[in-house]
């Protein structure tokens, strides 16, 4: 028997309200925007004329509205980037808006984007990058009472604030500056004063970095962590160090494949809810680049990106760059029509259903409850779900759909409420009277999209082949083919064996051991 206290310890560990209402809302969009735009930087050194900050054409509406269009529901703007310069009027410092020729010196980028959500329905964020290669006070004591001014003035002038994403990226030494001591206690508890309902991310304890900026997730993503994932010093010392572009391509940067298995979890004592966020750029770059308008990423790359992240229990942060008109340039928001035409149709595919069957539930959470995916708007919880009466070693339930059609995926959502609880899972689809496996998956949490290559079928089932003490569904949803099959890599296939082995073994000692203790 597995150390039944263990188990509820890690079950006992839920979401706050603000995770739970950015897991439920899991695809925003980044912005990054500034200086580096107009010299085609990625990092500027903070030397830069503010002169050279000139957008003729800006338009916050048409970067907003191609956001909405592409499904998401919030934006991330760069504020300050590392070079300093503020697109708002600060008075932290001249290195902003206020001293560029974009309206004369009276502009205010932040205001404006931050008006264009507003006026789309789009959730605002902000970015402060906590290096500043231009501030006099950086380096020093007093630099971190400007960065809290400057937290300030952005939580208290633009209205509502869903995230302060807080980079880790730090260069200090190229400026031959002593490296910062950032006080990051003061940074959080000036935020959860200021904006009690945003999400901290990077190197914030709410939101945890994937691990790499190339729009890799793992296969198995796990919300309860042993607490030394929120570590920021890792956090800083694992984000980009130098100006150079190959982050793009990094999938060796996911520090460790396994965050969360029970055999992984069995290391240590103390756990945190903290899910994962995969931030990386519809181009090469952060910022925009003439050279890149070619280079922004096909429908079946951000695809792949889509179904990894937002499909396999992970928050996307998608980036995407304005020009220096001031406009997202067109082959981006083509793009990012062509995503939320793909999302919306897909949504669309959902099968009716005849019939389904589940072990014998808890009153009032009986199996039907998961098949209609809807929340609260103000806790961000189910309005039902399905929980089994008894625990048992698996769970099977078997869906029986209208009438026979080509499905290629499968939806699956836990009501966090009551944690991560799915370790493993198996779907079967009837196939001319006989079930065969069609999809082995791992980790469910805030939502699993398992995508398999179509089959023509009237029934599936699910099985939860290792849980948690029970499982606590909240969706479970059938689709017709919509062309897409995520492959798994070789990669992702090795470690999924090697997790298997261990869990074997882990199984294996733990039996062992109970069985001494009898
Ligand atoms: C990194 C930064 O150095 C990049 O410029 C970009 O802002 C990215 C999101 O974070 O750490």
């Amino acid at each position: 028997m597995i150390d039944k206290d263990r188990l509820d310890t890690y079950v006992s560990i839920v979401p706050t309200i603000n995770q739970k209402s950015i897991q439920r809302e899991r695809f925003n969009v980044f912005f990054h925007y500034g200086l580096n735009t107009f010299t085609a930087k990625e990092w500027g050194d903070g030397k830069v004329s503010p002169q050279e900050f000139n957008p003729t054409q800006q338009n916050t509406d048409q970067w907003v509205s191609a956001v909405k269009e592409a499904g998401a529901y919030g934006v991330i703007l760069t504020c300050k980037h590392h070079d300093g310069f503020c697109l708002w009027q600060t008075k932290t410092t001249d290195y902003s808006v206020a001293s560029s020729p974009y309206k004369g010196g009276k502009g205010d980028v932040v205001r404006e984007v931050s008006d264009s959500c507003r006026k789309y329905g789009l959730k605002f964020g902000i970015y402060l990058s906590p290096w500043d290669r231009n501030h006099t006070a950086y380096g020093t004591e007093q630099y971190n009472d400007v960065y809290c001014q400057q937290l300030e003035e952005l939580l208290t002038g633009y209205g509502e604030v869903f995230c302060v994403w807080l980079d880790g990226a730090c260069g200090s030494y190229m400026d031959g500056k002593p490296k910062q001591v950032y006080d990051w206690n003061r940074y959080f508890s000036t935020i959860r004063r200021l904006a009690p309902k945003a999400c901290i991310s990077n190197c914030g304890p709410d939101v945890r970095w994937v691990g790499n900026e190339g729009g890799f997730a793992r296969e198995s993503e796990w919300n309860v962590v042993p607490k030394f994932a929120f570590d920021i010093q890792s956090i800083e010392s694992n984000s980009q160090q130098s100006d150079d572009d190959g982050f793009a391509k990094k999938e060796a940067d996911i520090i460790s494949p396994d965050l969360g298995s029970r055999e992984f979890l069995s290391g240590f004592d103390s756990f945190i809810w903290y899910p994962a966020e995969v931030d990386v750029s519809i181009r090469p770059g952060w910022f925009y680049h003439k050279s890149q308008d070619k280079a922004v990423r096909s429908l079946k790359n951000l695809l792949k990106i889509y179904y990894n992240s937002v499909g396999g229990n992970s928050i996307l942060l998608l980036n995407a760059p304005p020009d220096r008109r001031g406009l997202l340039h067109e082959n981006d928001v083509n793009r990012l029509k062509q995503l939320g035409k793909h999302i919306r149709e897909s949504q669309d595919q959902l099968l009716q259903v005849k019939n389904v069957s589940a072990p014998v539930a808890e009153e009032g959470c009986e199996i039907e409850k998961a098949l209609d995916y809807s929340y609260d708007k103000s806790t961000f919880d189910p309005l039902g779900y399905y929980t089994p009466k008894e625990q048992a070693d698996s769970y099977e339930i078997t869906i029986e759909l209208n009438s026979s059609v080509k499905i290629n995926r499968v939806e699956l959502v836990e009501n966090v409420s009551y944690s991560q609880r799915i370790e493993r899972f198996e779907i079967y689809a009837n196939l001319k009277g006989e079930f065969k496996k069609v999809y082995d998956g791992t980790t469910v949490g805030y939502g699993r999209i398992a995508t398999f290559k179509a089959v023509q079928t009237d029934k599936i089932k699910v099985a939860l082949t290792s849980v948690r003490n029970k499982p606590y569904l909240e969706f479970i949803g059938v689709y017709s083919d919509n062309g897409v099959l995520i492959k798994e890599t070789l990669r992702q296939r090795f470690v999924k064996w090697l997790h298997h082995i261990n869990y074997i073994h882990y199984i294996n000692r733990e039996n062992k051991k109970s069985k001494k203790n009898v």
